[in-house]
């Protein structure tokens, strides 16, 4: 049994200052139960927890630590930067040369406005494609997560779906009345919204691979499908690529399958761990963004040096021969591993892969939207969580979350990690 003294004692001091004691909700372990852990401290593959727990962690801050935690030239980089200030309330060469790798890794992106989280990319994006095509409407699918700005919190998943939220009070139902909900890899159900709804849907907003409801990767044809329904209704196509952006390839996952978006969003990735988001674009686009053009949004801390100059530095790992090559090659071990426990547990369930992304839900034998999703099993996801924890492996608390390899997984890491698998079915399945 891991100690989680310290933890305890932390989530139930943190509850009289902080609602639900958390920062973020899916942090709060609602979906598994118990004292969720309190970070101490990460390096590479490995978290440390506030009672000395030392965890192989496939959360990697949902994203960002793709070369791995604190690694120590991102680390030494922000020190730097630091030392020359943390922000300035003016623009930096750091920006420049920032979008200048992002838009020359992203063929469809002449320009990038940086924000400072997905959320934010989210809301920019919306707000663009309104401009852009003076429509309100916008079509999201069921289990997607763009963040939590109203427009988008219609059937979101990730905490949303976690939590049972995914339509969050607070929202003006006038508002969520011009959010259509999508079914992901129907692409009936699109043709049926831009039906019912014609000339007055702005965009279409995807993730490219779906990782907020487990992963879901798009079927073949799906997202070319979207592209063309989207243009041939005069609406935009908004891939949000905060998870997938430089995760799969050195740029976009969309363009890899041949897309091309109107918008892209990023975050996590380029900010190496620090508050970063962005939307990139084509000029046509992009310059309606103030003070080019009037679409209005701004932000103090947009850009700022510490976030953009550990993104650069993250870029430039990622960047380096065989980095990808690398990440699949494990990835692709664990996803064996995965399948090979199942296997051998009789345990009813699938293991979705894109990349360095994975989630083995409980289950269903194909989880291909989010109600193949919703039918998993959570109290087998919750046994095994926990064991997974107990075996020193450190999961998202949530069957809708993905679990991210970074570079910093060694082999034996995965290895140790398939060993755990296979212990925590058993525990699954209450054998
Ligand atoms: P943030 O506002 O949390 O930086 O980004 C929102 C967002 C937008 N788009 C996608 C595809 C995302 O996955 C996210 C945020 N990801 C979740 C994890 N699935 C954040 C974790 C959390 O909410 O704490």
């Amino acid at each position: 049994m891991i100690s989680e003294r310290k933890s305890r004692a932390l989530f139930a001091r943190a509850q009289l200052r902080i609602p639900g004691a958390v920062n973020s909700p899916v942090r709060a372990w609602a979906a598994v139960g118990g004292a969720p852990l309190f970070a101490a401290r990460a390096t590479g593959a490995y978290l440390y927890d506030a009672d000395g727990n030392q965890f192989i962690d496939y959360v990697c801050s949902y994203g960002p630590a793709i070369a791995g935690h604190a690694h120590p030239a991102v680390v030494d980089a922000i020190a730097a930067q630091a030392r020359a200030g943390l922000g300035f309330g003016a623009s930096t060469e750091l920006e420049v040369e920032l979008a200048e790798i992002i838009t020359s890794a992203i063929g469809v992106a002449d320009k990038v406005r940086l924000v400072s989280s997905g959320t934010e990319a989210g809301m920019t994006a919306l707000r663009i494609a309104r401009a852009a095509t003076g429509r309100s409407c916008i079509i999201k699918f069921d289990g997607c997560y763009h963040g939590h700005s109203d427009s988008l919190l219609v059937r979101a998943g990730s905490g949303g779906m976690t939590l049972g939220l995914p339509d969050s009070a607070g929202v003006p139902a006038e508002l969520a009345a011009l959010t259509m909900v999508a079914t992901y890899n129907s692409i009936q159900s699109v043709e049926e919204l831009f039906r019912k709804n014609p000339g007055r849907i702005a965009a279409i907003i995807v993730e490219p691979i779906a990782a907020n409801m487990g992963v879901i990767p798009p079927e073949p044809g799906f997202l070319k499908t979207l592209e063309s329904l989207a243009h041939q209704n005069g609406a935009l196509l908004i891939c949000d690529e905060v998870i997938t952006g430089f995760r799969l390839s050195f740029g976009a996952a969309s363009e890899k399958t041949g897309l091309a978006p109107d918008l892209i969003m990023l975050g996590k990735i380029i900010g190496g761990g620090l508050p970063v988001g962005a939307v990139a674009g084509p000029s046509r686009y992009m310059d309606l963004l103030a003070p080019a053009g009037p679409v209005y949004q701004a932000g103090t801390l947009s850009g700022n040096p510490l976030s953009v100059r550990a993104g650069i530095e993250t870029l430039k790992l990622l960047k380096q021969p065989g980095v990808y090559e690398r990440l699949e090659v494990a990835s692709a071990r664990l996803e064996a591993g995965l399948r090979e426990a199942l296997l051998r547990h009789e345990e009813r369930g699938c293991v979705n892969r894109a990349g360095s992304l994975l989630t083995m839900f409980f289950g269903p034998s194909q989880v291909r939207n989010a109600e193949d999703a919703r039918s998993s099993s959570s109290s087998r996801f919750t046994r095994f969580f926990h064991a997974m924890l107990e075996s020193g492996i450190n999961i998202p608390p949530s069957q809708f979350e993905a679990l991210f390899v970074s570079l910093a997984h060694s082999d034996d890491d995965i290895d140790r990690t398939i060993v755990a698998v296979v212990n925590a079915l058993g525990a699954a399945s209450g054998g």
